[in-house]
């Protein structure tokens, strides 16, 4: 029933490194998946992740039906609210925003979305999801109404790690929001690796070779990436398709 914590917590163990496409149903149209997911059929990513911060109800179930019609990669619920859970995924990060002091994103959404939970058997992988400040107003800070920790501020956004560890989560997400001006910087990945022992997901305005292989280097066992895979960025689809990220 693990099968996709297994496999993250497997991969960090071997020291390899895995990948996920965000793909938002908000911004890609039904009509444009197909092509979308036959490049990520053809390339090197681990987990399709499925979610956004206003995706209307209703919504993500068709998306998540579709995609399972055309790839056989797993498909994992990363949503911005109860609304966008569906049985038809693999799992589902159960995200508690613990750099945020909003208790609708911190408990209330967890229990609204308990009786959609309880009809399916979807993988629920909780996750301690860390909002850092990405250099520009994003959609989850918008949504969530709760403000990111500053990246200057690495104490903070390390003890914040380590309580989402002893709370127990079974991950750690790093997210500088989508669309970010600026990624996690290296250093903060490291400083957070250093101090947990569970596997950490890094995500948010990755858009380069670079910044992918400082941020795995540094400690990162999964990174996401949205929107770089969104515009069709030339040199991202050489990095997914690239031998060196395994
Ligand atoms: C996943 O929200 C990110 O954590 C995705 O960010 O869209 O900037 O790649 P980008």
């Amino acid at each position: 029933m693990n099968i996709i914590y297994n496999k993250i917590l497997s991969a960090k163990l071997k020291g390899k490194k895995l990948l996920a496409v965000l793909l938002d149903p908000d911004k890609l149209d039904l009509s444009q998946v197909s092509e979308t997911v036959i490049n990520i059929n053809q390339s090197k990513v681990d987990f399709i992740f499925v979610g956004g911060s206003t995706v209307k109800n209703g919504i993500t179930d068709r998306f998540v039906k579709e995609l399972k019609k055309i790839t056989k990669i797993p498909l994992v619920l990363f949503p911005g609210d109860y609304s966008q859970i569906t049985k038809n995924a693999d799992a589902v990060l159960f995200l508690s925003l613990l750099s945020g002091r909003n208790p609708e994103y911190l408990i209330e959404q967890q229990i609204k979305s308990v009786p959609l939970l309880k009809n399916s058997n979807l993988e629920i992988i909780p996750t301690g999801y860390i909002l850092v400040d990405g250099g520009v107003e994003t959609a989850v800070q918008r949504v969530s109404k709760t403000q990111p920790i500053s990246q200057r501020n690495i104490n903070e956004i390390v003890q914040t790690s380590c309580a989402g560890m002893h709370l127990g989560n079974k991950l750690i997400y790093l997210e500088a929001g989508s669309g970010a001006k600026d990624s996690v910087k290296p250093e903060i990945v490291r400083a957070v690796k250093e101090n947990i022992n569970i596997p950490l997901i890094v995500g948010g305005g990755i858009r380069t070779n670079k910044q992918l292989e400082e941020i795995y280097y540094n400690g990162a066992d999964l990174i996401v990436v949205g929107t770089a895979f969104e515009e069709n960025n030339q040199s991202l689809n050489k990095i997914l398709k690239d031998e060196s990220i395994n």
